[in-house]
């Protein structure tokens, strides 16, 4: 190895290009090396960008990007491509306010052809651009990089059905596979992919196919070969891939740059000679190279700062329970007494809280893979035959199954819990993470109740309420930790639709939902101490909405500012407003909420502050308001 650096003078793969295939083993060296020292100190996703180090150097190095398009899947394992398409200097600030993001965005590179964030994306946009290419006549290829995890969501599949059926030419599927998703994949694809299945009983098959060769004369030998070979393939994890039409290479070493290249120069060959489309399945290791990633890669999937030599995380400051773990240890609390409540999670057992339920019910848990469409529907399932299931899925996910939602759940009124966790700003992983949406989506739908709690007791009676009521319900709370409130000893139910007054006032009235109830409280005190007189209602649903209880509010209070973390448009303040208007209430309101402009990546406090939504945003806002009386 040179002890001359060659990253600082790769500032795209042209340059990368120009290097001797011999060099390659640096590169990917000092990629990895500078992987772990940036990550170290900043936090992000270590262990799947360290898995995909030669994978990526390969496709760069063989493909002619960015004329050929190389799409990442979800896109928490493109550290190595941004590396390598000129963003080493930035990676101080990923996920930073301003700073480059965690996953990929089309305007951050010219290099970043799909913005993802979400998983199970990248063959249907390659197959778009690959489609596009043929149809604007330029002679490219498109490369979709995706996990196994990524190949369990559904949208993969109905891909690979559509490429397979347009035989397409110029496209590449490269699956990593490393036997995890966030934590082990799961499912039957995972163990037909699994080598540990596979090989043995590959060599078996073979043994009994050679010893049975053996045993037969002249040109039986001839028809026998061709058994043998059907017998291999039988026995390959090929088969489903070469069903769908794809030309299957693999299993290949994916941390071995000699075979990547050989395999993917073939792969490229295979294309020109019109043999594609091509999928070439590479065997990898989540972590490899960084010893305490390799051997726990869950807990380094995501990361916050750690030490590099030791691999240990700083100890965390003791402070309140996450809102996440509050809801797996109520809903522990609620299955011990009715074992008709099972839970449900779409690979985000450990961020969901729910692997805590697992332990305690591993026979009412159910990790469905990257399925939240399958997720909503198996609930509904379930639910038909008096079952009491708990999706617990994060707000930005459930987007995918909205129509499960509504076609499966509510229009059959069925007894599904939604746990919808990270709702409102997530912080670092920015825009396609935010949670901003589904109290829009959620209370435009008939029987749904919509609720969402002002901290860690409060969620655990609305979890107990949800589960209680026997249609469809959903609570929503935020990423991170409570306000830390003393647990009640007993969890009991809300009345349904009825909110909570925290504080009585004259002069204006703040209605506030969820997170934003704290510090209605706190600009409440505020006001005070100018001499104004602030009523603060804790909304607690938003369906159905206290909605007799907020128009007198507002009629005795003469102005009414709502507030939430969510988007403006369809949100809570537009279901007040709604409610206004219905019961002929005419006084000045204002709705505090998200903007509607995409939020990015950034410190969750300093994001809420620049929109106003603390304590100082909503006390300006009630000044603003009586300005209007
Ligand atoms: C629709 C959706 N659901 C859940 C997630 C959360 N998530 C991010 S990465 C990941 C695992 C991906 O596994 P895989 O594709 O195998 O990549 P690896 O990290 O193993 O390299 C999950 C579940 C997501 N990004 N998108």
């Amino acid at each position: 190895m040179s002890t001359q650096k060659l990253l600082p003078g790769i500032l795209c793969p042209a340059d990368l290009r120009r290097l001797p295939r011999e060099a390659l083993g640096q590169v990917a060296a000092e990629l990895r090396e500078e992987i772990v020292e940036r990550v170290s100190r900043t936090g992000g996703h270590l262990a799947s960008s360290l898995g995909a180090v030669e994978l990526i150097t390969a496709i760069h190095y063989v493909f002619d990007t960015p004329d050929d398009r190389l799409v990442l899947d979800v896109g928490h394992q493109g550290y190595p491509h941004k590396m390598l398409t000129g963003r080493r200097q930035d990676f101080d600030r990923i996920g930073q306010l301003d700073g480059i993001a965690k996953f990929l965005r089309r305007s951050e590179s010219p290099f970043d052809h799909f913005g993802a964030g979400h998983a199970g994306t990248s063959i249907s946009a390659a197959l778009g651009m690959a489609r596009a290419m043929l149809h604007q006549g330029r002679d490219h290829v498109a490369i979709a990089l995706i996990g196994d995890g990524g190949m369990t969501a559904g949208m993969a599949f109905e891909a690979l059905n559509h490429a397979g059926d347009l035989q397409q030419k110029n496209l590449v599927v490269v699956l990593n596979d490393n036997e995890m998703s966030i934590s082990p994949n799961v499912g039957a694809l995972s163990t037909f992919l699994s080598r540990k299945m596979s090989k043995p009983m590959v060599r078996r098959a073979k043994g009994w196919a050679k010893d049975f060769l053996g045993t037969l004369p002249g040109d039986m030998l001839h028809w026998a070969h061709k058994a043998e070979e059907s017998l291999k393939v039988f026995f390959s994890p090929g088969l489903l891939f070469e069903a769908l039409n794809f030309r299957y290479v693999g299993p290949i070493r994916g941390h071995d740059l000699d075979a990547l290249l050989e395999t993917f120069e073939n792969a490229r060959q295979m294309l020109r000679n019109g043999e594609g489309p091509v999928l070439v399945h590479a065997l990898t290791s989540k972590g490899f190279g960084y010893e305490a990633a390799q051997q726990d890669p869950v807990k380094y999937h995501g990361v916050g700062a750690f030490d590099r030599a030791s691999g240990a995380f700083r100890p965390s400051k003791p402070g309140p329970p996450k809102y996440q773990d509050v809801f797996a240890d109520t809903l522990i609390r609620l299955a011990r007494e009715d074992e008709r409540i099972v839970a449900i999670t779409a690979a985000m057992a450990d961020g969901t809280g729910l692997s805590r339920f697992a332990e305690v019910f591993p026979d009412r848990f159910y990790d469905v893979g990257i399925a939240e469409q399958h997720a909503v529907t198996f609930a509904a399932g379930l639910a038909t035959e008096g079952m009491k299931p708990v999706p617990a899925i994060y707000s930005t996910f459930l987007q995918r199954a909205f129509d499960q939602v509504v076609h499966d759940v509510c229009l059959q009124n069925l007894d599904v819990t939604f746990a919808i966790d990270r709702a409102g700003v997530v912080g670092a992983d920015g825009a396609t993470h935010q949670g901003f949406y589904d109290l829009a989506y959620l209370r435009a739908l008939p029987n749904m109740v919509v609720m969402a709690p002002k901290d860690e007791n409060e969620l655990a009676r609305m979890l107990r309420t949800a589960v209680e009521h026997p249609g469809p319900a959903a609570l929503r709370f935020p990423r991170g930790e409570g306000v830390g409130v003393a647990p009640d000893p007993e969890i009991k139910p809300l009345p349904l639709g009825e909110a909570e007054l925290l504080r009585d006032g004259d002069d204006a009235a703040i209605v506030a939902i969820g997170t934003m109830v704290h510090p209605a409280l706190e600009a409440a005190a505020e006001l005070a101490a100018e001499g104004v007189s602030v009523a603060v209602l804790n909304a607690r649903f938003v369906k159905p909405l206290d909605a007799a209880r907020i128009a007198r509010l507002a009629s005795r209070c003469g102005a009414l500012l709502t507030v939430e973390e969510h988007a403006g448009s369809g949100g809570f303040g537009a279901a007040v407003l709604e409610a206004l208007a219905a019961a002929g209430v005419r006084v000045p309101v204002r709705c505090l909420a998200i903007p509607d402009c995409i939020v990015e990546h950034g410190n969750p406090d300093q994001i809420k502050g620049s929109l106003g939504l603390d304590a100082a945003g909503i006390a300006q806002a009630v000044r603003t308001l009586r300005e209007q009386e």
